[in-house]
């Protein structure tokens, strides 16, 4: 099979309020580790931004697709995702309380159809800010553990559990859907 050739892959939605990072955390993902064999294509527009990495896996190239969601305004796409592969990322900040609450909000907008269908994980980004901290580990953890989801702490700024939480998400797909 060509090198060149690249096999459709997983979708990552992130979901959350505006500054938690949701941007930072793609952008760190998309210039890792796997640059060489990257490429990364942008398609901005105001409520949602996709990318694009080409990653490796089992020899092949396969691409991820990374769809970030400012605001509700898209969820009419939403459906678009039914049947394929896609996990979710529910994001906010660990020093912004507010940006946690409302996590419950972002998963309110999600009928029955679609909690039963993805891979979720609750990141609370902006670890790396200690002394402005207002919701602690154990609040998020407990939040996951309520909703089903699985739960990571991350740091965009230095890099912290970035790959970590798409490693993760990628290899629950994988196991779930041979590509
Ligand atoms: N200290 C710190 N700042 C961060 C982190 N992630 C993002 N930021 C900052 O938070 C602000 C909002 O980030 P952005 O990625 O644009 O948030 P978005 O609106 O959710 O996409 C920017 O000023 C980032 O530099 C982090 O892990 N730590
Ligand atoms: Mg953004």
């Amino acid at each position: 099979m060509s090198q060149n050739l690249i096999k459709p892959g997983f979708d990552v939605l992130v979901f959350g309020d505006e500054n938690v990072g949701k941007s930072a955390i793609l952008n760190k993902y998309c210039a890792g580790d796997f640059e060489i064999n990257s490429e990364i294509q942008r398609l901005e527009s105001k409520n949602c931004n996709e990318r694009h990495k080409i990653i490796q896996a089992n020899h092949e190239n396969m691409q991820v697709s990374l769809w970030e969601y400012q605001n509700w305004a898209m969820h009419g796409m939403l459906p678009l995702f039914f049947g394929k592969p896609y996990a979710i990322i529910f994001c906010y900040d660990v020093t912004n309380r507010k940006s946690f609450k409302n996590i419950s909000n972002w998963i309110s907008k999600f009928d029955e159809r679609l909690i039963k269908n993805f891979t979720g994980i609750l990141v609370g980004n902006k670890s790396d800010l200690p002394r402005e901290r207002g919701v602690s580990y154990n609040e998020g953890k407990k939040l996951a553990e309520k909703l089903g989801l699985l739960f990571m702490e991350t740091s965009a700024e230095y890099s912290k559990n970035i790959d970590e939480i798409f490693n993760i998400l990628l290899r629950i797909l994988a196991l779930n859907f041979d590509r």
